[in-house]
C-alpha cells in the first residue's frame, strides 16, 4: 500500500537521499530565498569582482600577461552569467536582483572592496581570492540545489586556472630583484586577512548557517572552509619563499592543521556595511558601467524582438 506524503516530507527525503532539487520541485518558501539571497550575493561579487583586476589590464607588464589577465576577467563576467541565470530558475528576475546591488540593497563579497596597488596584487588576489573561492565552490558544487551546483563546476575549472595564473606571477616575482620580491609580500601582507574573511564569520556568529547546512546548501562550515584555505595555502607560500604575515601561524602535528591568529572581525563588518577602503568607488564605478551600458541592453533586446519573437 503506498503511502501518500506530504510535499514538505518529499523534500526532505529527497535532501536525506543526496537527490539534487530542481527548479520544478516543490521547495519550501525558505529555502528559495535563502538560495536567491545567496546566489544573488555571489553573482554580484563575480561582478564587482571585475573592477580591482580590470584596473590593471591596461598596465600589465607584457603582453601575454595582459592576455591572460583579459581572460580572466572575462571570465569573471561569465561567471556572474551563468549565477544570474541560475538564480532566474528560482523564479527572480535579473534586473531586481541587480537593481538591488546598485541601490545598495544588496551584498557582494567584502575582498572587493579592498584597492589594487601594485601588480602583484594581480599574483595575491588569484592566488589567494580564487584560491579561496576555490575552496567555497568545490563545496557548493555538490550543493542541494541542481542549476547553482551545475554552474559551480564549470567556474571552478576557471578558477583554478586563475588561482594558478596568480601564484606563478608571485613565484616569479619572487625569483626576482629585491624590488620585485618585496612587492610580492607586500601584496601577500595586505590580501591574506580580507581572504580569510571571504569565508563569512565564524560559525557561532553566522545566521544562515544552520539553515543552509540542514538543506545542504553548505555541506561545510564557515570556519571549517577557512581552515581548508589556510591548511593548502601555507605549504604553496613557503615553496615559494612567501611569509604569510601571522605570527601566530604555527602547524598543530597533533590535529594536523595549522592554527592562526585573530581575524579582524570589527574591520570585516565594516566593510560588509558599505565602510570598506574601496565600497564607494566600487558602487560609483558598477553603477557608471550600468548606465554606459544602456544601449547595449536596448540594442540586444531590439535585435531579440526583430530576429526571435
Ligand atoms: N562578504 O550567515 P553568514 C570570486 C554576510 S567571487 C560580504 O555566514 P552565509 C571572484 C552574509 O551575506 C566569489 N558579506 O552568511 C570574483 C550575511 O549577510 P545577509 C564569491 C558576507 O550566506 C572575481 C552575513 O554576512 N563567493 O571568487 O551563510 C574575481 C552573515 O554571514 C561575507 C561567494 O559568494 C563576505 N565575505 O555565508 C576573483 C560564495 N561573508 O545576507 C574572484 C557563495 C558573510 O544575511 N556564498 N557575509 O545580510 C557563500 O558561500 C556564503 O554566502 C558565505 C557566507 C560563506 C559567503
Amino acid at each position: 500500500m503506498s503511502e501518500t506524503i506530504s510535499k514538505e516530507q518529499a523534500f526532505d527525503q529527497k535532501l536525506a537521499n543526496g537527490q539534487v532539487i530542481e527548479p520544478k520541485d516543490w521547495m519550501p518558501e525558505r529555502y528559495r530565498n535563502q538560495l536567491i539571497r545567496m546566489m544573488s550575493q555571489h553573482a554580484h561579487s563575480e561582478v564587482v569582482g571585475m573592477l580591482p583586476e580590470g584596473n590593471w589590464i591596461t598596465r600589465a607588464p607584457s603582453l601575454e600577461r595582459k592576455l591572460v589577465l583579459l581572460a580572466k576577467v572575462q571570465d569573471e563576467a561569465g561567471h556572474a552569467l551563468y549565477i544570474y541565470s541560475a538564480t532566474e530558475t528560482l523564479g527572480v528576475d535579473r534586473k531586481e536582483l541587480i537593481d538591488q546591488l546598485h541601490e545598495g540593497k544588496a551584498k557582494y563579497s567584502s575582498i572587493f572592496n579592498y584597492p589594487t596597488l601594485t601588480w602583484a596584487d594581480m599574483g595575491a588576489i588569484g592566488w589567494l581570492v580564487d584560491g579561496a573561492a576555490i575552496v567555497n565552490q568545490t563545496a557548493l558544487a555538490k550543493c542541494s540545489y541542481g542549476p547553482y551546483s551545475r554552474a559551480m563546476i564549470r567556474i571552478c575549472k576557471e578558477e583554478n586556472f586563475h588561482n594558478k595564473q596568480g601564484y606563478q606571477i608571485l613565484a616569479r616575482m619572487m625569483q626576482g630583484t629585491e624590488v620585485q620580491k618585496k612587492m610580492a609580500q607586500d601584496a601577500v601582507n595586505r590580501w591574506w586577512w580580507p581572504s580569510l574573511m571571504m569565508f563569512g564569520p565564524t560559525d557561532k556568529d553566522s545566521p544562515n548557517s544552520a539553515d543552509l547546512m540542514k538543506w545542504k546548501v553548505k555541506l561545510h562550515s564557515n570556519d571549517d572552509l577557512r581552515q581548508r584555505f589556510i591548511d593548502r595555502t601555507v605549504p604553496q607560500a613557503d615553496a615559494i619563499g612567501i611569509k604569510i604575515p601571522d605570527p601566530e601561524l604555527k602547524y598543530n602535528e597533533k590535529t594536523r592543521h595549522y592554527e592562526f591568529g585573530q581575524i579582524n572581525w570589527d574591520e570585516f563588518y565594516s566593510v560588509i556595511r558599505g565602510n570598506g577602503p574601496c565600497n564607494h568607488e566600487r558602487m560609483k564605478a558598477r553603477t557608471k558601467a550600468h548606465k554606459d551600458g544602456k544601449w547595449v541592453r536596448e540594442a540586444v533586446e531590439a535585435y531579440a524582438a526583430k530576429h526571435f519573437n
